[in-house]
Formats: C-alpha cells, sequence, structure tokens
C-alpha cells in the first residue's frame, strides 16, 4: 500500500511488569508515522522493530511517570481481580457453587433448598418428597442402648421415633442419616470425653506441629486457668513452641501407647496384600492420587512432619483451645500424604467403638423401598472402627470438599455425630461436577455414608451461629456446675467424630 503517510498499525505484546506494574499482557495499536514514499516492506524489518519497540517502551514509561501512586494501586487492584475471577471461572464447579452460596456473609445464603430431616414438615415439596422414612433394623430404645444414648425419664413421640427411624434420600442411594437418639447427658459426657480424654497424648492433633503440648492435654491447663489455679504469671502458663524446644521432650510416641497386638499382624497382612496387588486398581488409584496407601505401608517411618514453626503465636491455653481443629483416633493419620501411620494403631476408645457398632447393627439392610439399587448391607461382626478423625469447628470454620479415601476398605460405612452447633453439611458425587445436597446437621444427629456415598465428595461450608441447643448451654445450676467450663467451650464450637474401618 503506497500513500504520502503510511499508516501501520501493529500489534505488540508488551513485556509483562508482572511484580512491579502488574500490566497484563495485551495487544497494544501502536502507529508508526513515515514522511517518505517507500512501502513499509522495504524498510529493514529489525530496523522497524527497533523503533517500534523504543516508541512503545518510550510512551509506556512517559504514561507510567504520570500516573498518580493511587492510580497505580487501583490498577494493581482491578488486576488482582481480574486474575482471581479467572481462577473462579477454571474452578467453578456445581459444588464450589454450593460452598460460595453456603459460605456467604453478605448477602445471606440461600436456605431454601436444605434438607431439613427435624422439620421435614417446614420443607419444599421438592425436598420432601426426596425424604424417606425408613425403620431401623432394631431399636435405639433397647435396653442395650440405653447406656450410650442415655434414658428418658418421659415419653415423647417425636424424640422416641428417632430412636426407631432412619432417613434416606430418594435418587441418592448411600446417605442414611438418623436424627439426634442421645439424652442431653449422653450428648455431654461425649463432649467431655473429645475435649478432656482425646484432646491429647498420644492422639495427635493439629496443634501438635507447632506447640510443645502438656501430656496431660491442653484442656487441663485451660481448666486450671478456668478455675483460677493458673495464671499468666506460672511458668506453665504459655505453651512452648516446639520450634524452641529440645527434640527429646517433644517426642510423639513410645511403644506403649501404640497397641501392638493389633498393630503388627495387620501391618503384616497389608503389606502382604499391597505388595501382591501392585496391578489393582485401588493401588493404582491411590498413586494417580499421590495417595497411596499401598506405597507408604512399606516406608512408614519415612513419613516426615512439617516442620514447627518459630513464628507462630505464643497463645494462652484457653486460646489454643480455640485453635484445636483435628485430633485422630486409632491409626493416626498423616494428613501431608493422607495416609495411615501403620506403625501408630492406638487403642481405639471402647465407647466411640461401642456407639459406632451400635450404629452398623441397626442400619443392616436398610434399603430405598422401590429402589434396589440401594440395600445398606454390612454385617456387624466384619465391623472395625480403625480409625476416626475429631473435628473441632469454631463458628467461622469451614471444611472445603473432599472425599475420605485413604482406607482400603470403602465398602464399610463411614459414621459421624455432630455435636453443638447446627452445620451444613454438603455432599455430592464423585466429581466436583454434581450439585451436592445440603443437609442441616444438628447437635447428636448421625450421618452415614455408605456404598457409592463413600467415595463422594463433602464438606461442611457453615457452621450456623445462634443454634447451640439450650441444653449444652451453661444453666448455672450447682449440680451440673462441671458442664460450665464446656458450656463456655460449646458456646462457639461445633464438635464432629468421624469413624472408619481401614481394613
Ligand atoms: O464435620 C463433619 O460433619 C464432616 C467431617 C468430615 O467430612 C471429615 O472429617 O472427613
Amino acid at each position: 500500500m503506497r500513500s504520502s503517510v503510511f499508516r501501520i498499525t501493529l500489534y505488540i505484546k508488551l513485556v509483562r511488569y508482572k511484580n512491579r506494574f502488574k500490566l497484563t499482557n495485551q495487544l497494544r495499536p501502536y502507529t508508526v508515522k513515515s514522511t517518505g514514499t517507500r512501502p513499509i516492506s522495504e524498510v529493514k524489518p529489525l530496523m522497524a522493530q527497533s523503533v517500534l519497540w523504543l516508541g512503545t517502551t518510550w510512551e509506556y514509561w512517559t504514561k507510567e511517570m504520570q500516573k498518580s501512586r493511587r492510580q497505580k494501586k487501583l490498577e494493581r487492584k482491578q488486576l488482582q481481580c481480574r486474575e482471581a475471577q479467572a481462577t473462579n471461572y477454571a474452578t467453578k464447579t456445581p459444588f464450589r457453587d454450593a460452598e460460595r452460596n453456603f459460605k456467604s456473609r453478605l448477602p445471606p445464603p440461600n436456605f431454601s433448598n436444605v434438607f431439613d430431616f427435624d422439620n421435614i414438615e417446614d420443607c419444599s415439596a421438592e425436598i420432601k418428597n426426596k425424604i424417606v422414612q425408613v425403620d431401623l433394623s432394631n431399636d435405639l430404645d433397647k435396653e442395650e442402648y440405653k447406656k450410650l444414648f442415655g434414658q428418658f425419664d418421659e415419653i415423647d413421640e417425636k424424640r422416641d421415633l428417632n430412636r426407631k427411624k432412619a432417613y434416606l434420600i430418594k435418587d441418592f442411594p448411600g446417605f442414611i442419616f438418623i436424627r439426634n437418639p442421645f439424652t442431653p447427658e449422653a450428648q455431654k459426657y461425649i463432649i467431655k470425653r473429645c475435649l478432656k480424654d482425646f484432646a491429647k497424648y498420644p492422639n495427635k492433633s493439629n496443634l501438635d506441629t507447632h506447640y510443645a503440648l502438656p501430656k496431660e492435654g491442653i484442656w487441663k491447663l485451660h481448666e486450671k486457668v478456668y478455675n483460677g489455679q493458673l495464671n499468666e504469671n506460672d511458668s506453665e502458663f504459655y505453651v512452648p513452641l516446639k520450634a524452641f524446644v529440645k527434640e527429646e521432650n517433644t517426642e510423639q510416641y513410645n511403644n506403649d501407647d501404640v497397641d501392638e497386638s493389633l498393630n503388627i499382624q495387620d501391618n503384616q497382612d497389608v503389606n502382604n496384600q499391597c505388595n501382591n496387588h501392585n496391578n489393582n486398581n485401588r493401588c493404582n488409584n491411590n498413586n494417580n492420587n499421590n495417595n497411596n496407601q499401598c506405597n507408604n505401608n512399606n516406608n512408614n517411618l519415612e513419613k516426615s512432619e512439617p516442620s514447627p514453626s518459630p513464628t507462630v503465636p505464643i497463645l494462652s491455653p484457653s486460646e489454643l483451645m480455640r485453635k484445636l481443629r483435628w485430633i485422630t483416633l486409632g491409626y493416626q493419620y498423616h494428613w501431608p500424604t493422607k495416609t495411615y501411620h501403620l506403625d501408630r494403631q492406638l487403642k481405639f476408645p471402647q465407647d466411640i467403638d461401642n456407639l459406632t457398632t451400635a450404629v452398623v447393627k441397626v442400619i443392616d439392610g436398610i434399603k430405598l423401598p422401590d429402589d434396589d439399587n440401594f440395600i445398606h448391607k454390612y454385617e456387624v461382626s466384619k465391623w472395625k472402627p480403625e480409625a476416626g478423625v475429631i473435628n473441632y469447628y469454631q463458628l467461622k470454620d469451614n471444611l472445603m470438599a473432599h472425599v475420605d479415601k485413604s482406607e482400603i476398605n470403602m465398602d464399610s460405612p463411614l459414621i459421624s455425630f455432630s455435636f453443638g452447633h447446627t452445620c451444613i453439611f454438603l455432599i455430592g458425587g464423585l466429581t466436583r461436577e454434581v450439585a451436592p445436597i445440603a443437609i442441616y446437621l444438628r447437635s447428636g444427629d448421625i450421618s452415614i455414608m455408605c456404598g457409592i456415598r463413600r467415595a463422594c465428595f463433602h464438606g461442611v461450608p457453615r457452621i450456623l451461629e445462634g443454634t447451640l441447643p439450650e441444653y449444652l448451654k451453661s444453666n448455672n445450676l450447682k449440680e451440673d456446675s462441671e458442664w460450665d467450663i464446656y458450656a463456655n467451650y460449646m458456646s462457639t464450637s461445633r464438635i464432629n467424630i468421624n469413624v472408619r474401618q481401614v481394613f
């Protein structure tokens, strides 16, 4: 093209000044004017490019110099927003959408489609239509269970029904729900166990990484402070940071705590099992997911723990209690590799074992009427509660979508108990692409994942403020003054115990 003025519009990709100016890659039109009459093709390409580059750079820098700091900051913010949006789109799935809905504070979540087994009559017609009430194969009201779930003094029809019925969801096989069958006293007993007895050595907790916790547990220390027996001038008041404590004092396990009678036999079995089945699907699948139980069996001792940080805050016992997020029961869990420490099988607490065994017994044979795809069958004689996680949630906490798949035995049910504040529980399908259903889990409720649901994504996006049952609050009565400190903790908390069979 010939003319007195050649206008060449070229698109030049600007260098991405990512760290300093966060400019996006963009194609900018740039105009070069020439007074000559020669076509551009005759101009030496390298020279033309250099001129263009110099021109663009000059233009860019002069513009940048003219911008105020505020303008630059604004641009940086806008860019960050655009990048965040781009990532959101990349990870946008129906499960994430549901999580986002329930996590949102402003605007508040849409609760209209939550399954509320405690108020079925208030649910939408669509949800009511999906809820199926079935008989438990055994009443939890029987004498043998009263020690576990407690004994009510009076008859209350609705409450008594909780010990006779389970709830299933149409077209959603593998999820079983039992409405709170516990008395308030039975719930208090379990809550105390979770705080006082289970949240301590030798059970591993999230606090162990950074804090050299006392062997008798952080709750004991918290009690001493609560009762005025310990104050901040005492040397024990602040738990030392592991980063500054000598190795031998922070040793987590000794052989007395490991239940070797259970452990050795099982370990050998599993090692053999996995060596013999290296081509077996489960092992391969786990391999792909970086979640290989089988590989791990051979090198239990190589599981390294995260290093203690010297910069975590030094906290009072009650502050530390509120930082407790999880402890593990039975086989201790190695979170970085999502595998069990097969050389650390601790004795499983008998009372929690009994509770889960009762549940396994009463759900055996439960089926969705008119749907042969779902009959729950797991004989109680096969049930071995071998591992458990206790989750301690504060009101702002949540648990992201995940699948519990570290267990070799995925045929056994996963049994989960809720105490304290109500939460929203999401449970979906085999991928996050499946839209989950949302369920209220209230204090005392039992949820069971079995069959296909055992391998499905689930999570807890929200703990609902103001939902602590009256009977778990402090009642200032003399006969239950011991509950006061627990009531204080529970005023901002939810506790979940979930139990699995590993082999
Ligand atoms: O807190 C709950 O109800 C669920 C806990 C859970 O999904 C887990 O620990 O894997």
